[in-house]
């Protein structure tokens, strides 16, 4: 369990560390990174105490750089590396209407080089997955034709798999409403799957756990596209109401503990099997790099539980039908505290025990505050 443990990854988004708001307000936070390369510095500080956050996700234009190499190495000697690649075709006028999916062609044709361009700063930076989310969708009944809308969605993801290396992958994720109301070009796993099917192998689907309507079966949309080889990897939030981007683990610990059992069960864990765990979140009102330390501590309490589930106890319970034994081998592992074996795991390996209680004593916070002071802090927009 702990070798499992220890090879368990999750990477976090350098949007979270910058400062974020709903629609309403952005709060400004003091210590806030005012370049890509002070958000890898957060990033960095987040691995360096959990030891299980190895990379850090990019988001272009807001982290873009003359020079993606050494940006790369950068992150390389903080001691992380650069992950998924994140396309941002919703931030312009132009894309009022939509971007690939867009009813002006010249829109369409810059949204598609953009998604090239992004293909490039990943091979230039080393990374291996290009994450795509679309804004686009419709408000109105009639706004534009659903069918045409969904041909110029595949061809343009047709375009730019075409120009994918052979070892970087596509991640292609869905989100049920917003911003668009009436429809989303990808509203759900099915729409992403078909287009995956229909690119090849190396087109995946991306689940966001905050872009579903409340009281979907997660879990089983896991299950369902790893059998089908089509899951790609997470961006891991949580939500009360809708997309609410909260810190993964705090709304609905079990549902967490539900996906990472149907990964542990489905021999999906280690990094060769190939599913991304990426966050994707935003700290509106929290400190940001505590809370993403918090974050992934929580994915990693989840699948510390996940990993206690007797696979044998629940596999005989399953096959005699024994409902209440299955249902307990579960509940029995949902409910063991695995903290003190973690914190055990991280002593041996010659991290701190608490990782947020090293981050108060670490000063990194005061340094940053003392630090950041002048240029414009990133964020929304930025
Ligand atoms: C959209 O809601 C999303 O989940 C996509 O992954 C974006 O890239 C990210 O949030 C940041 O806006
Ligand atoms: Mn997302």
């Amino acid at each position: 369990m702990k070798a499992q443990l220890r090879r368990h990854r999750i990477e976090t988004p350098s949007w979270a560390y910058g400062n974020s708001g709903t629609r309403f307000k952005v709060y400004a936070q003091a210590g806030v990174p005012r370049t890509p390369q002070e958000k890898i510095a957060d990033a960095a500080k987040v691995h360096e105490l959990t030891g299980v956050a190895p990379s850090i996700a990019l988001h272009i234009p807001w982290d873009r750089v003359d020079d993606y190499p050494a940006l790369a190495r950068f992150a390389t000697d903080h001691g992380i590396a650069v992950g998924a690649i994140n396309p941002n075709v919703f931030q312009e006028d132009d894309y009022r209407l939509g971007s690939v999916c867009n009813p002006d062609p010249k829109i369409r044709r810059k949204a598609i080089d953009h998604l090239l361009e992004c293909v490039d700063i990943g091979i230039r930076t080393g990374s291996s997955i290009l994450s795509l989310w679309f804004a686009d969708g419709t408000n109105y009944p009639g706004q534009d034709s659903i069918r045409a809308r969904q041909d110029r969605l595949a061809d343009a993801l047709s375009e730019v798999y075409g120009q994918l290396p052979g070892d970087m992958r596509m991640l292609v994720e869905y989100k049920l409403f917003e911003p668009s109301f009436y429809t989303m070009d990808l509203p759900d796993w099915g729409t992403s799957f078909a287009h995956c099917v229909n690119l090849g192998p190396q087109a995946q689907v991306l689940v966001d756990t905050g872009h579903h309507a409340p009281g979907t079966n997660i879990e089983f949309i896991v299950a369902v596209l790893r059998r089908a080889g089509k899951l790609g990897g997470f961006h891991f939030n949580s939500r009360f109401y809708a997309d609410d981007d909260l810190m993964v683990g705090a709304a609905d610990p079990f549902q967490l503990f539900r996906i990472m059992h149907e990964i542990v069960a489905a021999d999906a864990l280690a990094p060769e099997a190939g599913v991304a765990f990426m966050l994707d979140q935003c700290h509106n009102i929290e400190a940001k790099v505590p809370a993403m330390i918090r974050s992934v501590l929580n994915v990693q309490e989840a699948t510390a539980k996940a990993l206690l589930v007797d696979q044998e106890a629940l596999a005989a319970a399953q096959a005699a039908g024994d409902v209440l034994a299955a249902n307990a081998v579960l509940m029995d592992a949902y409910n063991t505290d695995v903290r003190p074996l973690l914190a055990e795991l991280r002593a041996e390996d010659g991290l701190d025990p608490d990782p947020i209680g090293a981050y108060r004593r670490s000063g990194y916070q005061e340094k940053i505050e003392a630090e950041r002071v002048g240029g414009s802090a990133m964020g929304w927009g930025a």
